[in-house]
């Protein structure tokens, strides 16, 4: 029997697409939950990183090669360890080993142009809920407006599509119904001016695993970003 455990802070931010996997596929995680608070320097997770055998290795324990949030540690029943960062390749990993990737090369490229494509989805929002200068400001002036346009470009793009992939479910798509929820939070009229997106949603919602899991005490609502973002974040702001 293997072990995993997902480590983030107590918020949806990049761990929530993994999460959502991790519940789709059925597998059995743990969760470490660090709450952030006003200090990016002084936290729980800040010693963890710093100092912890889970991080930094010790006996019966191996190092994790860019300590970062989040992080997934599976540790097999012999007792040897895959401890990765990144969310990307967190989720890739979930894909390859429950087989929500296509087979054929060409199908797994165009795979990655879409993983990439929510990843400019994901920079985008995060830029405008943290203040960042590029690329939001640059591409989109005015966000909550202008974003429509890579938003426009999805609802086409998933038209008669069940899944990103067609028929096949693949990881990304878990990572794009964040990102889309994001911006229906954003501005629910969304849902009216893109269809495709708004079924795409729902038909996620839908699905028994994901459905169970929304209604159950261990999904996180809100708050979608830290603490210490502008918009949205709770010392600013709470849900709309
Ligand atoms: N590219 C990384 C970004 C990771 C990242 O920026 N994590 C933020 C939270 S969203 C963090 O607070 N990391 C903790 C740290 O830097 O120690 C990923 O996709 O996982």
């Amino acid at each position: 029997m293997s072990s995993v455990i997902l480590g983030y802070w107590d918020l949806r931010g990049l761990g929530q697409s993994i999460r959502l996997l991790l519940e789709q596929v059925g597998e059995k995680y743990e969760e470490t939950r660090y709450t952030l608070g006003n200090d990016l320097q002084k936290n729980e997770w800040r010693t963890i990183k710093t100092s912890s055998p889970l991080i930094i290795g010790g006996p019966g324990e191996s190092r994790m090669d860019f300590p970062n949030l989040p992080y997934y540690i599976e540790t097999k029943a012999d007792g040897s360890q895959l401890k990765l960062s990144q969310s990307v390749a967190i989720m890739r990993y979930l894909g390859e080993k429950h087989g929500l990737i296509p087979t054929s090369l060409e199908e797994r490229a165009l795979l990655t142009v879409y993983e990439q494509e929510v990843t400019d989805l994901r920079a985008a929002i995060c830029g405008y809920c943290y203040g960042g200068t590029f690329p939001h400001k640059f591409r989109f002036p005015n966000y909550v407006q202008d974003i429509r346009d890579v938003l426009k470009t999805w609802d086409q793009f998933l038209d008669k599509k069940q899944w990103i992939m067609g028929d096949l479910m693949t990881y990304v798509d878990f990572y794009l119904y964040e990102m889309l929820d994001w911006h229906i939070l954003l501005d629910k009229t969304i849902l009216d001016a893109f269809p495709n997106i708004a079924s795409y949603s729902e038909r996620i919602r839908k699905l028994p695993a994901i459905e169970a899991y929304m209604k159950s005490d261990r999904y996180i609502d809100w708050p979608l970003v830290s603490p210490l973002a502008p918009v949205w974040g709770s010392i600013n702001h709470s849900k709309a």
